[in-house]
């Protein structure tokens, strides 16, 4: 019994996802949703991106400012963690000059 608490503890320490806050986004027809998301500087944020629908531009995601570029499969979840380092606005979308996109607000 104290094994599998142990490593149930190890799970949410190793696993990424349980890092700071996490915000479910989704692909749909109208780009991303939500597009607007709001993290707080020095703070772990997991974008879990699930792409739900077929016909898009955003079968990538794109953060510029932090050179991150994922492809995101139909309906599967991606994980696109990021820590933003200070206040701002950091833009995502998708692969072609952000015609999709959005933003994530940092406080
Ligand atoms: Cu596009």
């Amino acid at each position: 019994m104290k094994k599998i608490f142990l490593m149930l503890i190890l799970i949410r320490v190793v696993n990424p996802a349980f890092a700071g806050q996490s915000v479910e986004v989704t692909v749909t027809n109208k780009g991303f949703e939500p597009s607007k998301i709001s993290a707080k500087a020095g703070e772990p944020i997991t974008l879990n991106i699930t792409r739900k629908a077929k016909i898009t531009c955003a079968k990538k995601i794109t953060v510029p400012s932090m050179n991150i570029e994922k492809e995101l499969p139909f309906n599967k979840t991606v994980a696109v963690a990021i820590t933003p380092s200070k206040k701002g606005e950091i833009k995502f979308g998708c692969a072609m000059k952000q015609m999709l996109g959005g933003v994530i607000i940092v406080e």
